[in-house]
């Protein structure tokens, strides 16, 4: 297995053809994608356009379902929640199907979705994804970082690191045979020199000062734990994922698509 790393979706090579391929958006949007299932969604689909994302879920109804959106880490006038994990309760999200669109995290998981498997990652599920590479071993894996409008972040690069962290401790395997580019390499050493302390790195990074002005320190706190939900996002079918259970090796949802 060899793990790749690119800060931006507009890094990712252009015909390449990975085995397997992880989106990352530690603020917020995958984050808030893994709380979501884990409190009970049926389903996260998500749109770069806030139009087709309406028009979708008003042909979804009359079944339960709800729209996320967030633009500049607000949330979008008229939808129903905007992108913090936080307001994820079961109360609120249980059954439902969310429609999702997020300024850069959407484009990320979109930017992938025709590579064989894709998965979304966090902090907090850090674990689940490192226990699904560990299980299938596949040869060729891509992490695409969310960014910002193009640009390097330092919360989705810790968490490649802390991906690779982990999965070498599980493969017991040198980093020369496991880490595919010098981006994963980097993004391993940020995450060691920051993994007693990622709460200060998100408070650092642009991003985390972004959120910082808009009040939202809770959600940063959140963000910054790292393998507390048990939960897999894993794209059933293009840009709708559904949750992974490790344990029974099968998605958790029924669905018509195969994973
Ligand atoms: O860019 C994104 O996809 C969002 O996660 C940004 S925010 O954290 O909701 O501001």
């Amino acid at each position: 297995m060899k793990l790749f790393f690119y800060h931006t979706p507009e890094a990712v090579p252009p015909d390449g053809s990975p085995n397997l391929a992880i989106a990352i958006d530690v603020l917020r949007a995958t984050t808030t994608i893994a709380t979501l299932l884990a409190a009970g969604a049926e389903a996260v689909q998500v749109f770069s356009d806030l139009e087709a994302l309406t028009h979708t879920r008003e042909s979804w109804a009359p079944k339960p379902g709800l729209r996320i959106g967030e633009r500049g880490g607000q949330k979008v006038a008229g939808f129903d929640l905007g992108n913090s994990p936080l307001d994820c309760t079961a109360e609120r999200v249980a059954n439902c199907r969310i429609f999702m669109s997020t300024t850069n995290g959407t484009r990320a998981l979109q930017r992938i979705q025709d590579t064989p498997i894709v998965l979304a990652a966090a902090l907090i599920n850090r674990l689940a994804v490192v226990q699904y590479l560990h299980q299938h071993q596949p040869e060729t894996v891509w992490m695409v970082g969310s960014g910002w409008e193009g640009s390097f972040s330092l919360e989705d690069t810790v968490c490649a690191g802390a991906i690779l962290d982990s999965l070498l401790a599980m493969e017991q395997q040198p980093l020369k045979n496991l880490a595919g580019n010098d981006e994963a390499v980097a993004a391993l050493a940020l995450f060691q020199s920051y993994q007693h302390n990622l709460l200060s790195l998100l408070e650092q990074a642009s991003h985390g000062q972004r959120l910082l002005h808009l009040q939202l320190d809770n959600d940063l706190k959140y963000c910054a734990q790292t393998d507390v939900l048990d939960i897999l996002p894993i794209q059933r079918e293009a840009g709708i994922l559904v949750s992974w259970s490790l344990r029974s090796s099968n998605p958790k949802q029924t669905g018509s698509g195969q994973i």
